[in-house]
């Protein structure tokens, strides 16, 4: 470990497996590297163990970084790279606090998340894992002209963004490209892109009751918790999809299990959870639930790309330099 004063690199220590060319490029820094290897992040106790002494820390979604994390880490700690554009894990204040810089890495995962949440939309919509399940029950089966019938996307189906920002925009471009009318709250629903894309800012009460498909896309703060509850629920068409590939407990779940088991709502297509990487049992005994474990960013390249600043970020300012992405 490197005491004060001495002429030893910085160390970094990384809660997860980065992907290979992040890892490599964080090797290429310099900077002492010790990661907690294989798994999906650290247990508590090797958490605060591991970043006894380090200058930085590259953490990610799952890892808790409160101030116990920080005072575990010491007074050497400057850095804490985020890996994800979420960062609801890390309490910020008590970064500021401690003088502890907090990245993220915004951008490089719009379209990958966007994707994923438009195939849970088309999924859902669609009935697609529904009728997966049903081929491969072998159930014997007639074509009937109802046989499946769900929502018509690209026949002027009213898509509902909450939360414009990078993603939301990401996944206004594909509705856009499928004919929606989209709706949308958040200050950039009211920029010259939104509106190229003839996109409708609105109030939220407004897009529950106008949407045929709800899509999920701000971050997790104590102000959009449980967002959606039972009462915003209700205030949606009967046969409307709630697609959240945003932060699990901006869901009310139980309500959203109740809703979607009184037919209240339609379906729903869900990455994440309110006790993730619990899913409540209720949603999966449902057909009109799609759910997918928190894939959103996962396409390989867009993986490396987030690694690859993180890195950057906590090499930057471990080099005494300004970090690409500081949040706070
Ligand atoms: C990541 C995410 O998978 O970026 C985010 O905020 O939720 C996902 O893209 C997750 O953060 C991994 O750390």
């Amino acid at each position: 470990m490197p005491t004060i004063g001495s002429d030893a690199p910085p160390r970094v220590h990384v809660t997860f497996a980065l992907p290979p060319g992040a890892a490599a490029e964080l090797a290429g820094t310099g900077l002492q590297i010790d990661s907690a290897g294989e798994g999906d992040g650290d247990a508590r106790s090797e958490l605060l163990a591991g970043v006894s002494g380090a200058s930085g820390i590259i953490s990610t979604v799952t890892d808790r970084i409160d101030a116990e994390v920080m005072d575990a880490a010491g007074p050497g700690l400057r850095v804490i790279a985020n890996f994800g554009v979420g960062y609801d894990n890390i309490d910020v204040a008590a970064a500021r606090e401690r003088g502890v810089i907090v990245t993220n890495t915004p951008g490089v995962l719009d379209n990958a998340t966007a994707d994923v949440a438009f195939a849970l939309l088309l999924a859902t919509a669609r009935r697609i894992v529904e009728s997966d399940r049903f081929v491969r029950a072998g159930t014997p089966w007639t074509w009937e002209s109802d046989f499946f019938v769900g929502l018509d996307v690209s026949a002027g189906a009213t898509l509902g963004i909450v939360g414009l920002g990078r993603i939301g925009m990401a996944v206004a471009r594909r509705a856009a490209a499928f004919d929606m009318t989209i709706l949308a709250t958040g200050s950039r629903a009211a920029s010259a892109e939104a509106g190229a894309l003839g996109v409708r800012q609105v109030e939220l009460p407004e897009l529950l009751a106008s949407s045929d498909v709800v899509s999920l896309h701000c971050p997790l703060t104590p102000e959009t918790r449980h967002l959606i509850g039972a009462e915003e629920l209700r205030a949606m068409k009967a046969n409307a999809i709630l697609i959240n590939t945003a932060r699990g407990p901006i869901v009310d779940e139980l309500a959203l299990v109740e809703a979607l088991t009184d037919g209240v709502i339609g379906a729903a297509g869900l990455d994440v959870y309110e006790w993730e990487p619990a899913v409540s049992a209720g949603l999966l005994n449902l057909p009109n639930v799609v759910t997918v474990p928190h894939i959103g960013s996962a396409g390989r390249a867009t993986r490396e790309r987030m690694g690859s600043l993180a890195v950057r970020n906590a090499a930057a300012v471990l080099a005494g330099e300004e970090p690409l992405n500081p949040v706070g």
